[in-house]
């Protein structure tokens, strides 16, 4: 046969897109996240990441936001929302929009979302700050997202700035959400990616990303999973997981970055894609810090609380532009390289970028 009409094997399928990873990282991504110490033109932050699709750390960019200093203090942000009702995610372990054991099937996995429970924010922020404890039957996290800062915490808008200048002018348009985000520090959130341009930026305590781009889709293994969600019982004081009705799937990613010592083994023999790759980018935002998380880009975030006991962040969300780089991700995502046998995964045990 000629090689014009030669179809590829799948270990060359697998190896193009292996050599993809690794192309990526030595075109454009490097190995570690830029970090640019004030605010960058809205030309150098479209042409240096928005275009490429590549994170950036900005400091000095916020610097002047009264909320920087004022929602350090518990008493300021009661008073500000004293008569404010806010919605709190409530999980038995701080693992909300996440993979667990399904209910009835305890050997599979579903997708389980928080119980909302809609409350006064000063008690709100109390159980926040009370269930950072161990012995806490449940972990509490406000992480609305549907906008609700310029809802539910509207009182606040005046300590930071509505948009971010240089970031709207890049994208050409203002965002579309803003989300405000308080946790502590037994909240996680699982791998999963967004169809926005996100400016998310800390107020105070830390927040932990593991960034994964969009050409290692593969290394994610998105899978279908049924949804459930946790409902609080008045009775009992717990809370109990249950199965959506009529039933619902709901794609996700299956990747847990840091299994537990007994699960280790057999997380690396089930994803191997992704514990062998190339690194995540690991990256710490603080507190005056923004992280610009492109379009696509798979993110797991943990969180370091403040001297209050919790950690405030602010993102905002910008519509993405569906482009070529979108089909091409469409395109990728497509290659079913799971069931082909030939796709051996490769060992990068010191990948440096080189
Ligand atoms: O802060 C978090 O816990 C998650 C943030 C996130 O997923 C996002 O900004 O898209």
């Amino acid at each position: 046969m000629s090689e014009k009409g030669r179809k590829p094997s799948g270990s060359s399928i697998c190896s193009a897109i292996e050599g993809l990873w690794k192309e990526v990282r030595e075109l454009s991504l490097g190995t570690s996240i830029e970090h640019l110490q004030s605010a960058p033109s809205s030309l150098q932050f479209l042409r240096q990441f928005v275009l490429p699709n590549k994170p950036c750390i900005i400091s000095n960019a916020i610097q002047h936001w009264s909320a920087l200093s004022a929602w350090t203090e518990d008493e300021y942000l009661c008073r500000a929302l004293a008569d404010r009702q806010v919605s709190l995610h409530l999980t038995p372990d701080g693992r909300a929009d996440a993979l667990v054991h399904h209910p009835s099937s305890p050997s599979t996995l579903c997708f389980a979302s928080a119980h909302v429970q809609r409350m006064p924010f000063p008690l709100a922020l109390q159980y926040i700050v009370d269930s950072s404890s161990p012995s806490s039957p449940f972990v509490a996290y406000a992480q609305e997202q549907n906008d609700c800062f310029r809802s539910e915490y509207s009182q606040l808008l005046p300590d930071v700035e509505s948009h971010i200048s240089w970031a709207s002018e890049s994208f050409g348009c203002l965002p579309e959400a803003v989300n405000l985000w308080i946790g502590n520090q037994r909240s996680e959130t699982s791998f999963h990616k967004d169809h926005y341009e996100n400016l998310y930026a800390v107020i105070t305590g830390e927040k932990h990303f593991l960034l994964i781009p969009p050409t290692d889709v593969h290394r994610m293994y998105v899978r279908e999973y049924p949804a459930a969600s946790y409902n609080f019982s008045q009775e009992t004081g717990k809370l109990s997981l249950e199965l959506e009705k009529p039933s619902r799937y709901i794609p996700w990613c299956s990747v847990n970055p840091f299994p537990s010592s007994s699960t280790r083994e057999q997380q690396i023999s089930l994803f191997p894609r992704y514990f062998s790759g190339p690194e995540p980018f690991h990256c710490t935002v603080k507190a005056g810090e923004i992280l610009y998380l492109p379009s696509m880009w798979f993110h797991y975030v943990r969180q370091s609380p403040d001297s209050r006991g919790r950690t405030i962040a602010l993102n905002y969300w910008y519509d993405m532009r569906f482009d070529i780089k979108y089909a091409y991700y469409n395109f990728l995502q497509s290659i079913d390289i799971h069931s082909t046998k030939a796709c051996a995964p490769k060992v990068y045990e010191s990948y440096d970028g080189s």
